[in-house]
């Protein structure tokens, strides 16, 4: 059996997705202890992939309901792939959340859905160089057109490659300063002690809790930022780099009138 999970923002197209993919076999119910509805099935053209469905979210942090059981599952019972469905026509948005999904070291494929949408909004991005920078394959798909979606899937049966991704070297030497501190070699673990996140600190000692805390405060001062802003603008940076280099303005200055 495979599992692979859907995950992305809200009206990324996910819910569209899930249901083209298990079509009628799908089973509803709440996940543990909230009332967020879950919902997994079985990939119609082969009932050896499990498809489980996530909440739709903007970051992992967790400030919602919908994160933090997304953000559960993800550490305490990984599926085999990611299935990141990204909104095309909101590119920058659809890859923080990318970034942040790549943390956790599973393996990861893109759907880049809404592709029938971008040339109608001037743009056109090349996948191949998409798929370059973030070192995972990318598959155009549409929902509404019924589009790459069974191309996604295979190749997301077929990906066991892990992809990274480095910011600066002062962060990633604290992270994995901070590696040590915590005998873990997840990213997410780390850049969420970096950036002193409540939940993450609570399951460590005070001796871990306070050599993090000075590991913050040296980038911190090198850096001449707070942890949080840190990790944002590297994020939106490396962002903002890689939308430069994929996407290209095919509008000829038109205005977009639809
Ligand atoms: C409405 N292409 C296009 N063009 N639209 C898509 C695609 C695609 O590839 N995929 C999804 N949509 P969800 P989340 C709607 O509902 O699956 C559309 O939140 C409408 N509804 O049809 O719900 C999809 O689960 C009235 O649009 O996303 C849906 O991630 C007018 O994107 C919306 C216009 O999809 C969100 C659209 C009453």
């Amino acid at each position: 059996m495979t599992t692979i999970a859907l995950l992305g923002n809200p009206n990324s197209g996910k819910t569209s997705i899930f249901n083209i993919l298990t079509g009628a076999n799908q089973q509803v119910g709440n996940w543990p202890g909230v009332t967020v509805e879950r919902k997994s099935g079985h990939y119609k053209k082969d009932k050896k992939v499990e498809i489980q469905d996530l909440p739709g979210t903007y970051s992992l942090s967790p400030y919602s309901l919908e994160e933090e059981v997304t953000r559960h599952y993800l550490l305490q019972t990984p599926p085999d792939v990611l299935l990141n469905i990204i909104d095309a026509t909101n590119l920058e948005r659809s890859l923080y959340l990318t970034l942040q999904l790549m943390d956790f070291g599973i393996p990861m494929v893109l759907a880049l859905n809404m592709s029938d949408l971008t040339e109608r909004d001037g743009k056109k991005i090349d996948i191949e160089k998409l798929s370059y920078s973030l070192g995972v394959p990318i598959i155009a798909t549409s929902a509404i057109k019924n589009r790459g979606l069974n191309e996604a899937v295979n190749i997301a049966t077929k990906t066991h490659d892990i992809a990274h991704i480095e910011y600066d070297n002062r962060l990633e030497g604290a992270l994995a300063e901070i590696g040590k501190v915590i005998h873990s070699s997840n990213r997410f673990e780390q850049i969420k002690c970096f950036e002193g996140d409540t939940l993450t600190l609570s399951q460590l000692s005070h001796a871990q809790q306070f050599e993090i805390k000075d590991i913050v405060k040296i980038t911190e001062k090198v850096m001449s930022d707070d942890c949080e802003s840190i990790i944002v603008n590297e994020r939106y940076d490396l962002i903002g780099q890689i939308v430069q280099l994929c996407v290209t303005d095919i509008s000829n200055g038109k205005a977009n009138l639809t």
